[in-house]
This record gives structure tokens, sequence and C-alpha cells, in this order.
């Protein structure tokens, strides 16, 4: 499926304030011009797009459908309990909670329902692919609890599992997390769960990432294996930016009272009923093919920057994005970013397992095909992307070549328009 509708009217029409205007206009053509490979980016329908800009912003609903602070939130319970139902469908869940308002909220939350300062938190490690709300010293995980952070096996650059398990009895964490910003492999949430069973903590799946394809039955579900899983909503499963909790409902009063008056005031009740609309269109078949897609093209241009001679972290994926470590090329993350970019190609320059750069110059980029595929591309141009990228890596002095893969990027980019009656 692609998120293109000719028919469709979008509403950046009617923004009549020239300077914002301009610059929707800008980001429309720079989003169309360009080829967005990373990981975390998606084109979201318009669907979703004219539903955020409703006025349903206008309302405030502090509370939860049946009881509220306000007046006048009957439509606002409807939309919170249709965007429930259906996330509850997708998941397969008995309880969720749609108010977060991102993905560092959503965990936030958990954290917050039943940890207390100074609990000790068992994590992957952002060096390795983790996430700065799992702990980083700088984030408010580190500030306020004991983190303990798990590597990938060196050699491997997988998860070990026996090796957490260790870990584990050794550490005695109150929770445990699964999950990654940029791990290219299946995660085995039994494995966390039979660690978590055994040193008596609690288990978060931070699914933001693979929300999408774990939805669609591509990757296995946390959901009753996790105490709690998180989600965003705006990854692989491509609906508007925001966060999500999915837990059993014996949690559900914890985690409700955690997200508010916990952490946040009022929800954002335009970004809900987008979540509802999002899930709706997860739910269909379609949405089921495009997660394969979106894993078919991940594999296939890995496989071909592999055939050129890249060094892929782990020597694969299993999902929606994979690492390249660009140190035998003898250019960094940054540099190769900033030059990818600068041909239309843009990605992240990203931190690759035992990285001896700082996350500021890297080692690595990280691919990603979630936009691509939405945009209706296949197999076939990922073949052309793998290509580009690594001719403009291996030219990155050559300025006549990198001006004809600037050229022919422009025009594979306009060959799978993403808005088509959204030109600026
Ligand atoms: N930093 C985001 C990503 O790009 O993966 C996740 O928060």
């Amino acid at each position: 499926m692609t998120a293109n509708k000719a028919s469709d009217n979008h509403t950046h029409d009617q923004v009549f304030d020239d300077d914002i205007r301009n610059i929707i206009d800008n980001e429309i053509k720079r989003q169309q011009e360009n080829i967005i490979l990373i990981a975390s980016e998606n084109f979201t329908s318009q669907e979703v797009i004219r539903t955020m800009g409703s006025v349903l912003t206008n309302k405030y609903a502090e509370g939860y459908p049946g009881f509220r602070y306000y007046e006048g939130c009957e439509n606002m319970d409807s939309v919170e309990e249709i965007a429930r139902q259906r996330a509850n469908k997708l998941f397969g869940s008995n309880y969720c909670n749609v108010q977060p308002h991102s993905g560092v909220n959503a965990n936030m939350a958990v954290f917050l329902s039943v940890l207390k300062c100074g609990d000790k938190i068992l994590s992957m490690n952002l060096r390795d692919g983790g996430h700065l709300s799992h702990g980083h010293k700088q984030n408010f995980t580190g500030k306020y609890f004991e983190i303990h952070t798990y590597s990938l096996d060196p050699d491997t650059e997988m998860i070990d599992y026996g090796a957490i398990m260790k870990q584990a009895k050794i550490v005695k964490p109150n929770l445990i997390i699964a999950g990654a910003s940029s791990y290219s492999r299946t995660i085995d949430f039994s494995k966390f769960r039979e660690i978590a069973d055994e040193v008596g903590s609690y288990f978060m799946a931070d699914t933001a990432h693979i929300a999408g394809l774990m939805t669609s039955g591509l990757h296995p579900n946390s959901v009753g294996v996790a105490d709690f899983t998180t989600a965003t909503t705006h990854k692989t499963l491509r609906g508007p930016r925001g966060g999500m909790i999915i837990a059993d409902k014996k949690y559900g009063g914890l985690i409700d009272k955690s997200v508010f008056p916990g952490i946040q005031g009022g929800p954002l009740m335009h970004i809900i009923a987008a979540k509802a609309v999002a899930y709706k269109e997860a739910l269909e078949e379609t949405f089921k093919d495009y997660s394969r897609r979106i894993i078919e093209n991940s594999k296939t241009l890995c496989q071909n920057l592999k055939d050129e001679g890249f060094r892929i972290v782990s020597g694969g994926t299993d999902n929606h994005l994979f690492l390249v470590d660009l140190t035998s090329r003898g250019i960094t993350g940054i540099e190769a970013a900033d030059l990818l970019a600068s041909v239309g190609l843009v990605l992240n320059y990203n931190v690759i397992p035992y990285d001896k750069l700082t996350p500021t110059i890297t080692s690595g980029i990280r691919i990603g095909t979630p936009a691509v595929t939405t945009q209706g591309m296949g197999t076939a141009e990922m073949e052309k992307i793998g290509e580009y990228i690594s001719t403009a890596l291996k030219n990155m002095e050559n300025q006549s070549v990198l001006s004809d893969i600037k050229t022919k990027v422009k025009k594979l980019a306009g060959e799978f328009p993403v808005y088509s009656n959204m030109n600026a």
C-alpha cells in the first residue's frame, strides 16, 4: 500500500501563514525529492494527517473515557474508546493506554508505575543499539535509577541471552528491558521472560521500532510475554507521532495513573484520533503485505551493500533496518551520512557495537526501509539505491560521479511520489 492517493485533499492548502506555509512546502519538496532511509521515519497516510489537523486539538480531556476533569468530553470518550479497542485488537491485548505523547513518555510511565528512585534497570547498552530512555546518564533514567547494561556478543553482534542471564543473576534488576533503536535481529522475548522470572524482575519490551512488523506477525509478539510493551505509533506502525503502552489489564490502574496525572496532563485528542485511524489501517491485510515488503527490501538492500564489500553489523538483517560498519573504509559515520545526504540519500550516522568513536562521530550508518516501502519501491529499486550508496561512498571526492548520483536519486524519488497532490 502506498500512502499517496491522488484523490486525497490535504489541509496544507489551508495554511495561510506564509512563513509557515513556505516551510511546509519546502519540507514536502524535501521529502519527495530525496530518498528517506531513516529507519525510524515513515510517510503516514493523508487520512492520518487530516485527522491530526482536526478540531479535536481544541479539547481538554484530562482523565480517561467515562471519567474526565472537564465537561463536554463525550466525543473525546468515543474517540479514545475506539483507539483503545482497535489497539487491543491489533496487538492481541486486553489493556492499552494510548495517551503517551511519545515513546519516551510511554517508557517513563512504565518505569514510574513499578519502580522507585534508585531501583535497578538492566537494558541494552546504547552503543550496542539501546535507547536513551533505557538508561543514558543524561536521561532521567540515568539520573533516577541504577542502570546496568548488557552488551551484544562481540563475535556475532547479536544478543547473548546466556550472558544476560548470568548478568541478571548478579545485578538482580527490578526491571529488564528488551528492545532497541538499532538492532537488526529478531528479539526472543520468551528468553527475556525466562531471565526476568529467574531473577524476579519485571520485564518491559520497547517495541518502538518493530511494532508494525510485530502486529503483522513478522516478529514475535511481546504482548502476553512481557509485563509491559511500549511502542511508538509513527515508525513501522506508520501512524501519527506518538507513544502507547500495552499490558495485562491487572496493571491497567497503575499504568493509567502513571500516565495521567503521573507524567502528563491533557491528552492530545487529535493525535489519539489519528492513532485510531492508523490502527485501523494496520489491521488491514494490505498492511501485513506492506510489512513483509519492508523486510524484503531491507534484506535486499543489505545484501547488495554486502556484495559491494561493505561490512554489515551481525552480517545481515531480520527486520526493517541494518547497520553498515565503515571502519575498514577509513571514513566515519558522520562523514558518510553527510556525503549521502548531499546526493539525496537521507539516513543517520549511528554507533555500532563496541564502537571506538563517539555518538557524534560514529563508525557506522543506519539504513531503514519503512519509508521507501510506503512509497511503493521494491527490490529492483533497492538494488539501485544500493548501487547509489556504494558508488557515492567509493567516490567521495569525485564531484562528477556525485552529481550524476544526485540526478539519479532525484529521478528515482520522483517516480514514487508520496503525496501526489501536495506538490510545492
Ligand atoms: N531516536 C529514534 C530513532 O531514530 O531510532 C528513536 O527514539
